[in-house]
């Protein structure tokens, strides 16, 4: 624990109940975190933010989002957001709506004056969606300067998980390295609706070495918007048999990832990536985000899979692209398998290599208080 200095007691001090942010207080805080890929899908919401279904993802290493915070004592709240260099006041005032909601977690906004600065290592339209990175970066630099100014030594990567979720759901499974579990399951006693836990102790090593090979089918702005498509869930006929499959999943797909069960994982995850899309289809109004080029990779994979006996196999989020999940010791049959059958499916020929990682990274901290 840090020595508990004078400016913490000034800070802890109540005036009219509020904490007080000591004058002059002021620094830099800049974390990196990365986006996810559902394996388990969460599709369908209920109550603030909390999920129909328990989902699971893999914690990617590439597609990330760095975000910095220069934070400085004021009289009011102020907030300026740039984003890859340009100030972009329509995300400002969404991230400032969800702040002015969270005052009780962050006492001081009010006091503080915060510009923010976030980038995305994933290129520009590159059709990867990217709240679950930011706003889980986001959500740990807020933490930070929080934790600063309580003389804590460590972030709570469980309170982490629980804003990074009202933020946007899936940004609560990108706070973990690895793989995450969010929403509650009987098959772990650990898991909460309220915040995402870390998978990285049930996953038998082989999950460990898993790349993920993005191709980008559109970079297109998507006609339908996530939040969109989990209202829709609210008059789904299917929608009670969907939450009780994904259970069912859940709790197999826990077994096969301890065991190494290569067969059933590719089973699950080839198939809860057709019944999220299959949703959207007979959501009303129905939708479809998949193109052509999508069931053209799906058909090439499936076939590769059958010849080849290397276990491929597919995921997709909620769009067009495909991602391609195989262990390590594969990634040069694969990578030549894309290149000679698969790139002409992409638009420019566009994909991106990533893998499992490590999770979010602190990139800097300077408390000048
Ligand atoms: C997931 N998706 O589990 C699912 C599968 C997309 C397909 O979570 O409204 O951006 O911010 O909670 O998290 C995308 O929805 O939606 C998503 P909000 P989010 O990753």
């Amino acid at each position: 624990m840090p020595e508990f200095t004078f400016r913490h007691f000034l800070y802890l001090c109540s005036m009219n109940g509020q904490a007080k942010v000591p004058s002059g207080f002021h620094g830099i805080v800049k974390w990196q975190s990365p986006s996810n890929i559902a394996l388990v899908k969460y599709w369908g919401k209920k109550g603030v933010q909390l999920p129909q279904n328990p989902s699971i993802s893999f914690t990617l290493s590439q597609c990330r989002t760095e975000t910095s915070v220069t934070f400085e004592a004021a009289e009011n709240f102020s907030l300026r957001f740039y984003f890859e260099g340009n100030e972009n006041q329509a995300f400002a005032a969404k991230i400032e709506k969800f702040l002015l909601d969270h005052v009780a977690d962050f006492p001081w906004l009010n006091q503080m004056s915060l510009n923010m600065e976030s980038n995305n290592t994933f290129p520009h339209s590159s059709g990867i969606a990217s709240s679950a990175s930011s706003m889980s970066a986001l959500v740990l630099c807020l933490l930070d300067i929080d934790r600063m100014l309580k003389g804590e030594a460590e972030i709570d990567l469980k309170k982490a998980s629980c804003l990074a979720r009202i933020a946007s759901g899936s940004a609560s499974r990108s706070v973990f390295p690895m793989m995450a579990l969010w929403g509650k399951t009987d098959t772990l006693a650990t898991s909460s609706d309220e915040y995402a836990v870390s998978l990285e102790n049930q996953m038998n090593p082989i999950f460990k070495t898993y790349c993920d090979s993005i191709l980008i089918v559109s970079d297109a702005a998507k006609l339908v918007s996530s939040r969109a498509g989990h209202s829709l869930m609210e008059n789904n006929p299917y929608a009670a048999a969907r939450y009780a499959q994904a259970n069912r999943n859940i709790e197999n797909l826990l077994a096969a990832l301890r065991d190494g069960d290569l067969e059933t994982f590719i089973e699950i995850t080839e198939s809860e990536a057709m019944q999220l899309h299959a949703l959207m289809m007979c959501s009303t109004p129905s939708f479809i985000l998949m193109k052509p080029n999508t069931l053209n990779i799906i058909s090439e994979i499936r076939r590769f899979r059958e010849t080849t006996q290397i276990p491929l196999c597919f995921t997709l989020d909620a769009g067009p692209n495909v991602h391609l999940l195989y262990p390590k010791q594969y990634a040069d049959a694969v990578e030549t398998f894309i290149d000679e059958n698969l790139v002409r499916y992409c638009t420019d020929s566009k994909w991106i290599k990533d893998c499992v990682g490590n999770g979010p990274q602190k990139l800097m901290v300077m408390d000048a208080g």
